[in-house]
């Protein structure tokens, strides 16, 4: 009975453990850490195994616009335009989004003082800082700095709480305000309301846009530098406003993007509860936008580009444009919905591209927000994913397709392979909804892969599943259709969670950072090869990765999140994988494999992904904990890893010394 307490105790102290970086290490960890310790002595007290965020050996996890410009697509929008040469005909046209402004951050010397009161302008430069007076009120046309004069540090918070107008603009002309460094504009809350058409504000980096109310852009412009920030509870771009972001801008609710071609470009971090498209508006992500609940794109004239990587919970395309395009990644963490009026309408998916969604709704049947926050429910209709070559349209749970068009023999409403390679519709199940023309068609170059799929059949003379255009059903891998998976690899990029365990013409650059661990075998001097698993990390959100095996050099049970990879590998416990171990020792080379999981931290680097491995009958974690002997590190993806019987250090001899200093580079 006392033992059974004894080990009950030493199990909760080890599982309080796994960050105190200290105490509660059991006993196979302990010898471990004595032998890794005898061997490269005493690690350094900050020594953090390459997990750190400071740290040199991985690649920063917040993505950047640049990072996801070498491998996202280039699909262009259109608009609609009345052709006045040609009787007022309604055409489409390429439309490009407005690209980054110049951000001024001081203000000329030739700029008149404005102490505040009711001033108008016809041309010139005119300056106000924290001792102007409450009450600002220009009018005519000028360019206005805001500036900073005060020598305090941290920015200073100007609000013109009397008033604030910035306005009645001359016609032809505009008023432009330029935010300096240092300075916070805040715009009072009676006024917020009443921001006035042709008035452009440039926030130059170091400034803040602050509001504490709804935020209305009618026909007025902001661009917001890098290196700012946005704070507003909702913001309304109408009639021809622009929002333009390069800092990270914080919408506490939501996003509407209305008539007149309005418009928001994100290059930056946009974050906001719901985005909603209305009229003609118009939305371009080139880097990171996060909307916490809705997305919704319900009119014909709306444009929805996303060249980043865009996340949402709900994704609800529910009218008919040729201009919602992916270049790169969409993520949606609940149910993507999709319903569009005729064949017209598609969304599509740029070669390389990448949708990541748990459930998807092609047609109907589902209820979804419209704008009024009202509940729309959809049964049966029109949708048509259109991809390039090596997009992927992945669905982790269930895709329910329910197209039932008549259009579908014409229009083929389903997936559609349109590049000059295979793209792929990945889902875990494939259920119809509902009967009519037919629940989905698939055609041209396009794979279909899937864990389960309902099998064809008909309703009267028309199938469940179309096949066109060289798509057939030799195209589709599920129960029942053909078996194994389709002869096709896309590479994990920051676009694409990619598809497929087999390393090809993958670059290390496409995986954000490589583990090496070592199970708890090791003896003083011998046998520290840090091959006993080896796996890269792809992070597909800020909660979930690919990982891919790359080798497993030990002769131990373990896991990787909980997934075994000898079995994984397909091959025998008593074999060593990919380490270059003699064949007779039981020396074995396998394909990477690839797997998918959930309910990490990608800040923490990997760091979180447990590791564990059977030892006298009992599973044991592999630590890094700061300052204590690892038994797993992490390093760059291009890091190469040790023979079988090599030690770390005859390969890396400033292992030892990086062990004691963190700075050290040990391996290029
Ligand atoms: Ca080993
Ligand atoms: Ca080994």
């Amino acid at each position: 009975m006392t033992s059974m307490v004894a080990v009950f105790v030493m199990g909760m102290a080890t599982s309080c453990s796994h960050d105190d970086g200290g105490s509660g290490y059991d006993a196979l960890q302990s010898s471990y850490i004595t032998a890794f310790n005898n061997t490269f002595g005493q690690p350094a007290e900050d020594q953090d195994w390459g997990f750190g965020t400071g740290g040199t050996n991985t690649r920063g996890m917040t993505r950047s616009m640049a990072d996801y410009a070498d491998h996202k697509g280039s699909m262009q929008p259109v608009e609609w335009y009345q052709d006045s040469n040609d009787g007022w005909k309604w055409k489409t046209r390429v439309y490009t989004f407005p690209s980054a402004p110049e951000f001024p951050t001081d203000k000329p010397s030739n700029a008149e003082y404005y102490a505040g009161g009711y001033k108008s302008f016809n041309g010139g430069t005119i300056w106000m800082d924290e001792n102007t007076s409450k009450h600002v009120e220009v009018q005519g046309y000028c360019d206005m700095y805001v500036v900073k004069s005060g020598t305090g540090s941290g920015n200073v918070t100007i609000e013109s709480t009397s008033k604030w107008y910035v306005g009645n603009v001359a016609y032809g002309q505009k008023i432009r305000v330029f935010v300096c460094p240092g300075v916070t504009l805040k715009i009072p809350t009676n006024d917020a309301g009443n921001l006035q058409s042709k008035v452009e504000y440039y926030f130059a980096p170091g400034s803040s846009l602050i509001c504490d109310t709804r935020l209305p852009l009618n026909d007025t412009r902001i661009y917001m530098a890098t290196s700012t920030t946005t704070t507003v509870p909702e913001l309304e771009v109408n009639n021809g406003g622009i929002f333009y972001n390069m800092g990270t801008a914080n919408i506490a609710g939501k996003i509407t993007v209305e008539n007149g071609n309005s418009i928001i470009v994100n290059d930056g971090e946009l974050n906001a509860t719901s985005l909603q498209t209305k009229g003609s508006g118009r939305v371009e992500n080139n880097a990171e936008v996060t909307i916490s609940d809705y997305t919704i794109i319900n009119s014909n004239y709306n444009i929805w580009v996303n060249n980043g990587h865009y996340k949402t919970k709900y994704f609800a395309y529910t009218a008919t444009s040729s201009s919602v395009i992916n270049n790169c990644f969409l993520e949606v963490e609940e149910n993507f919905m999709m319903n569009i009026a005729d064949g017209s309408g598609s969304f599509k998916i740029d070669a390389g591209g990448g949708v990541l969604t748990k459930n998807f709704y092609g047609g109907g049947r589902f209820t979804a927000k419209d704008n009024n926050n009202n509940d729309v429910t959809f049964n049966g209709g029109p949708f048509k994913i259109e991809m390039g070559s090596k997009a992927l349209f992945k669905v982790t749970g269930t895709a329910s397709l329910n197209a039932l068009a008549s259009g579908i023999a014409t229009a083929h409403y389903g997936f559609e392979g349109v590049g000059s390679d295979y793209a792929v519709f990945q889902a875990d199940k494939v259920i119809k909804e509902g009967l009519g023309e037919g629940n989905v068609a698939y055609s041209g170059r396009l794979y279909v892969s899937a864990g389960e799929h309902f099998a064809q059949g008909y309703s009267g003379q028309y199938p469940f599943i179309h096949y066109y255009d060289g798509c057939s059903e030799q195209n589709v891998y599920a129960p029942g259709f053909q078996s194994g998976t389709p002869a096709i690899t896309i590479n994990p990029s920051p676009c694409n969670p990619g598809f497929g365990g087999i390393s090809g013409g993958r670059g290390p650059e496409d995986y954000d950072v490589r583990i090496i661990a070592e199970d708890l075998t090791a003896k003083q001097g011998s046998d520290f090869d840090f091959n006993d698993v080896v796996f890269d990390v792809n992070y597909t959100s800020a909660t979930s990765a690919t990982i891919t095996l790359r080798a497993a050099g030990g002769t131990l049970p373990l896991t990787v999140a909980g997934h075994d990879v000898h079995s994984l590998f397909n091959a025998a416990e008593k074999e060593m994988i990919n380490t270059n171990a003699p064949a007779r020792d039981g020396g074995v080379e396998r394909d990477p494999v690839s797997f998918d999981i959930t309910g990490i931290d990608r800040d923490l680097r990997g760091k979180d992904i447990v590791i564990l491995v059977k030892k006298d009958d009992k599973w044991v974690e592999l630590m890094a904990n700061k300052g204590v002997a690892a038994a797993k590190i992490a390093v760059k993806p291009t890091f190469q890893w040790c023979d079988e019987y090599v030690n770390i250090e005859s390969v890396y001899p400033k292992f030892k010394e990086w062990v004691k200093n963190k700075d050290v580079v040990w391996y290029e």
